[in-house]
């Protein structure tokens, strides 16, 4: 069996035409959160924890797709009209920039807007899966479990922001769903490094209660052996 390096313990890899398949998930990389002039700045977050993230996701995507591995990617994001956004979220936050609200880089929180977009080096390709979701978790209100499903998706391997946020509420909606579930340490962060750093440890704890966790590295050549059967 392959495996990652990974804590508490390593992480099995589905076999190479096991018909079980390992997912790339990249949650809530959008302009909004990431880009200095977004929701995220005016909020007063420092975005560049999140900015340093983004070359490691994007070598994690490039090895996703060159070995034909799926890949989804999500948006936090509500209809124009706000119809699916519940009113207690809409109430919560800086009282000057709400949900729905013009900000720096089109309505928060709004889909299509320009800040709703994923940042151009992640920018979903034709045929990879994209979620939008008005909810911190990605299984809230979508249809990703039964897209999953389908394509035989069983393995997930979490990245994006942010840590303790949307990262983690999707990691364990997804473990509570019975999917092997594995955050990447470098490929994930959190305005507060402090919320990162607990978020990791509470993931991994009582013997992997929501999962495993990886470096970039570990996983990347994992998958060139399991895959390929060459590390380089
Ligand atoms: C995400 C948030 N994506 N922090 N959203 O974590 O509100």
């Amino acid at each position: 069996m392959n495996t990652v390096i990974a804590s508490p313990y390593p992480y099995p890899l589905p076999a190479k035409d096991s018909g079980s398949r390992v997912a790339l998930v990249i949650i809530d990389m959008q302009r909004d959160f990431v880009e200095p002039g977004g929701f995220g700045a005016a909020l007063g977050n420092k975005v560049e924890h999140l900015q340093k993230i983004v070359p490691t996701v994007a070598q994690l995507l490039k090895t996703f797709r060159e070995l034909g591995l799926p890949v989804i990617h999500t948006r936090e994001g509500h209809r124009p009209d706000l119809s699916d956004c519940p009113p207690a979220k809409k109430r919560r936050g800086d009282s000057t920039l709400r949900i729905g609200d013009p900000g720096p880089m089109g309505r928060i929180l709004v889909l299509g807007e320009p800040g709703n977009d994923i940042v151009p080096v992640l920018r979903p390709e034709a045929g990879e899966l994209v979620i939008d979701k008005p909810g911190k978790g990605a299984f809230y209100a979508t249809n990703l479990q039964e897209r999953l499903k389908e394509l035989s998706i069983t393995h997930l391997v979490f990245t994006g922001v942010t840590t303790e946020v949307c990262v983690q509420t999707s990691m364990r909606e997804a473990n509570d769903r019975g999917f092997e579930c594995l955050l990447v340490e470098d490929g994930t962060e959190s305005y507060f490094p402090e919320f990162k750093q607990a978020t990791v440890g509470m993931i991994q704890s009582q013997g992997g209660i929501v999962g495993w966790v990886t470096t970039a590295d570990r996983l990347i050549a994992s998958l060139r052996q399991a895959y390929t059967g060459s590390t380089s």
